[in-house]
Formats: C-alpha cells, structure tokens, sequence
C-alpha cells in the first residue's frame, strides 16, 4: 500500500506569474484568486486524511512552478530530483531539492545534459515504476532514472504517452494496489495488462488526473459519471475544483508530491 498510502505531501503556493504558465492551447488566462482557493481545498483536503504537507512559498521566477509534481519522483527509500523537459521549468528541480534533503537520507539527481524527465511521466504502483516517454520525458532520462533507482529495488517500465497528451498522467492514475483510473485512449496501448482498469466516462478523459491519497481519491470537479463510477467500484471520493490548473494543463498529481520517507 505504499503506492498510496502517504505520510507527506509537499504543495507550492501558486505564484502571481503563474499567468504566463505554459499551456498547450489558450482557453484563458488563469485567476489567481480562484486558483488558490481551489489550492486551499486540495491541500485541506490532503490534510484531512492525517498527513504532514509541507506548503512552500510561491516562486514568482517560475509560472509553473505550483505544479511540483514535475520537479521529482519520491519514493519511500529516498527521492530523485529530475530534470524537466520544457526549459522554462528546469530551474524549479533545483528549487526543491534542497526540501527534500531536510526529508530523506538519499536524494539523488538526474544530472545527463540529454536527460529530461518530468515527475507527470512517472506512475508508481505497488510493483513496478511506469514512465511515460512524451514531449517532456526522452529515453535518456528514462535510462537514467531505471539506472538511479535500482539499487533501491525499484523496477522502471518504459511506455509511452498518447501523442498530444501532455504527461502520462495526464491520462490516468493509481486507484489502489491492482486498480488504475485510464482513459481509454492510453489503456488501448496495452500498457495496463494485469491490472484493473476504471476508465474514464467518453468526453470526461481530464477526470483521469485524479490522485488515490490515504482514504481519499481526489478528482477534479465536473465530471460525474466518473466520479459516479468511481463511488461506486466504493473509493471516497473528494471532488476539487481545477478549472484555473485545467487552462494549464494541470490536474491533481501536478500539485503534489506525496511520499512516506522512511528515515
Ligand atoms: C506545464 O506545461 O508544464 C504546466 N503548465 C502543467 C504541468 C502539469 N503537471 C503535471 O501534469 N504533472
């Protein structure tokens, strides 16, 4: 249960710049003051279930920077900062790792000039580590990641993202240790053989960036049949109000990180 079951989450307050956030297509300018009420509600939310979260000051430098997810993948034996692929964000791994070295024992680096990958590639199950190859994540920081995180006996398995979908979680997420929430349009890739799908209702596929924390699954707000469907495979969950996030292709995952470190 560790795929799930958290003792931390680190947040970053969204940042006044996070108007010049990059986005895929331009459905409008984000609000800062809604933005951060539905932040407040996600991080209560978070809180609820008994975890510790860790809420970092905003940093104006970087627009996209509310969306820490992207900076690292934490696992219970330590955490790997990585290096994202879209270059306006690389500076933001820096800005958090030093978080993370207070928090764990090991913190290792992806440091390859030609390696990129972003923490919205990564989906991490009870037995294995999936990396999404996309526009943000190459083979090279695939390759480094499997090599970071084997001696922690942590196995990576490489697959790739639909084309136009901005991160492998974009389109899914952990619902528990044999069960992912997927769109159907990345589970027809095969790259879910052996576990339980719940696939997003047609039209509601944004609903797929949702997070399994504790007892809670949080969703993004408006999408019914899934949440609908996912109350009634019996998850608790807690809908988030995400349009401000959603105009930056953003979801659930992006605003966390949630491990349980164990030293
Ligand atoms: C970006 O394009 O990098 C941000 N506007 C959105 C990042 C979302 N992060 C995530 O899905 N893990």
């Amino acid at each position: 249960m560790r795929s799930y079951r958290f003792t931390h989450a680190i947040t970053r307050r969204p940042a006044a710049s996070i108007l010049q956030g990059l986005r895929a297509v331009d459905t409008g300018s984000p609000s800062l003051p809604l933005m951060q009420s539905h932040h407040a509600d996600y991080i209560s939310a978070l809180h609820g279930t008994g975890a510790k979260i860790i809420e970092l000051d905003a940093l104006g430098a970087y627009p996209d920077s509310v969306f820490v997810e992207d900076t690292a993948l934490c696992l219970p034996e330590g955490a790997v900062v990585m290096r994202p692929g879209a270059p306006s964000r690389l500076g933001e791994a820096a800005e958090m790792a030093p978080h993370l070295i207070a928090l764990y024992d090991e913190v290792r680096h992806i440091t390859g000039s030609d390696s990129f990958i972003e923490g919205g590639d990564i989906l991490t199950t009870e037995t294995e580590i999936l990396v999404g190859r996309s526009a943000r994540t190459n083979g090279q920081g695939i390759a480094e990641l499997t090599r970071l995180v084997a001696s922690w006996g942590h196995k990576v398995r490489e697959v790739f993202t639909p084309p136009g979908v901005l991160h492998f979680k974009t389109d899914c997420s952990l619902l528990d240790a044999e069960t992912i929430l997927s769109t159907r349009r990345l589970a027809a890739s095969g790259c879910f053989a052996g576990y339980k799908v719940i696939f997003t209702a047609d039209g509601e596929e944004a609903a797929a960036n949702s997070i399994r924390f504790n007892d809670l699954v949080l969703a993004p707000k408006g999408f019914p049949r899934t949440r609908d469907a996912l109350d009634q495979a019996g998850y608790t969950v807690r809908e988030i109000g995400n349009s401000e996030c959603a105009k930056l292709d953003g979801g659930m995952s992006c605003l966390s990180l949630r491990f349980s470190p164990r030293s």
